[in-house]
């Protein structure tokens, strides 16, 4: 009977530690605003998750408190009232975004950068690695949209989007995506691929060397604007 009672007793406890939501585990990475693709991703609509999961900060607080205080990241408003997220090399934010349908997407950034240029990169799901130079927009408070040259190739279903600050001194708004038509597949002895039917003569072609895993862990993108 009493082997009974502390059999139950145990079976209670371990019943405990698995319902607590999070006990003595890594914190988990959620989404945090519903981003997808095609679409506008607020900058400060970041993951759920924390410093070295959902972003990298340089420090442990967001120091213009604004939208979400407990956060690291340091959000702040000029200009027309919408937030942005002040950015300094090194720190990066990531996006949990969902794809009801695959394609090529062009990728919009809207930010400040005040002089000089600026340096991001635009990574997927651990992956992809797109350098991208901002040019100045002659204020913080003064914001443009910046389309990246090399579109995203992006299958259906759900994948993280991560943004580098890399160099600079840049405010970031948002990131926009809209799906690229004229794409078609094609397969050759370097690799497959996706061509871009819809820039004429001039159609650029993505070559996509993956490097052994299944699924491939990494990719490099090289692109050629010739046959
Ligand atoms: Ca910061
Ligand atoms: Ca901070």
């Amino acid at each position: 009977m009493l082997s009974q009672q502390r059999g139950g007793y145990e079976a209670f406890v371990l019943a405990l530690c698995i319902s607590v939501p999070g006990a003595a585990s890594a914190a988990e990475q959620l989404p945090y605003g519903a981003n997808a693709f095609p679409g506008i991703i607020k900058a400060y609509d970041f993951d759920q998750g924390g410093e070295g999961v959902a972003y990298h900060d340089s420090d442990a607080v967001n120091t213009s408190q604004y939208y979400r205080p407990g956060e690291a990241v340091d959000i702040g408003v000029r200009g027309s009232g919408s937030y942005e997220v002040r950015g300094q090399p090194g720190e990066w934010l990531e996006y949990t975004v969902d794809v009801p349908t695959g394609g090529r997407y062009e990728v919009s950034i809207t930010y400040s950068q005040p002089s000089g240029t600026a340096q991001a990169t635009i990574g997927l799901d651990g992956a992809t690695s797109l350098p991208v130079t901002l040019p100045a927009t002659g204020g913080h408070g003064t914001f443009q949209s910046y389309k990246v040259p090399t579109s995203l190739e992006v299958t259906p279903g759900r994948h993280v989007l991560r943004f580098t600050f890399a160099g600079g001194d840049v405010y970031l708004r948002q990131l926009s995506s809209a799906r690229r038509p004229g794409r078609a597949f094609y397969l050759s002895r370097t690799g497959a691929g996706v061509k871009d039917g819809s820039s004429g003569v001039s159609a650029k072609f993505l070559d996509i060397v993956t490097r052994g895993g299944d699924p491939p862990t990494r990719a490099s993108w090289s692109e050629s604007t010739t046959r």
